[in-house]
């Protein structure tokens, strides 16, 4: 077949580039440990408060493991102080009383969206003890921008 040379060149462009964004997503997945969308779980927004999965908010530490159950509200999160221990595994379980917002964990490879009537789940670990930001990066309403936590990461005790 007779492909004129401006047209073959377009066309190895395009396949390099696809091979690049592929190489860029399996080099994240491998070294950052992203994750894809969790479950999908949902909830009623308007019963969050009640709802058993979400009357207990904080950090739980059993034989499961660790685990945070928090809320995000305009323009806050519930509870805005949260303190896990460094290298376990932490399951967060969030979800949003009012309209959707995001919830990153700056330096972290925790990020994720709220979305009303969802339960949004990941599991990550930290392996530096400190102080994070936490941030809505959804803008969800005029103090959006004052929206923000702390994760307080500690040095388990031997
Ligand atoms: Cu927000």
């Amino acid at each position: 077949m007779n492909v004129p040379l401006y047209e073959k060149l377009w066309m190895w462009a395009s396949g390099v580039l696809i091979v690049a964004f592929l190489t860029t997503v399996a080099i994240g997945v491998a070294s950052s440990a992203l994750q894809p969308p969790s479950h999908v779980e949902t909830i009623d927004p308007a019963k969050v408060w009640t709802d058993p999965r979400f009357t207990a908010r904080g950090v739980t530490v059993d034989s499961a493991g660790v685990t945070v159950v928090a809320v995000a509200i305009m323009f806050a999160f519930n509870p805005a102080e949260l303190r896990v221990p460094a290298h376990r595994p932490i399951k967060f379980r969030l979800t949003s009383a009012d309209v959707t917002h995001g919830f990153q964990i700056v330096g972290t490879n925790a990020n994720t969206m709220v979305v009303p009537g969802y339960v949004s789940e990941f599991t990550t670990s930290f392996d530096r003890p400190g102080e994070y930001l936490i941030v809505c990066n959804e803008y969800c309403g005029l103090s959006h921008h004052v929206m923000s936590g702390k994760l307080i990461v500690e040095e388990a005790r031997p």
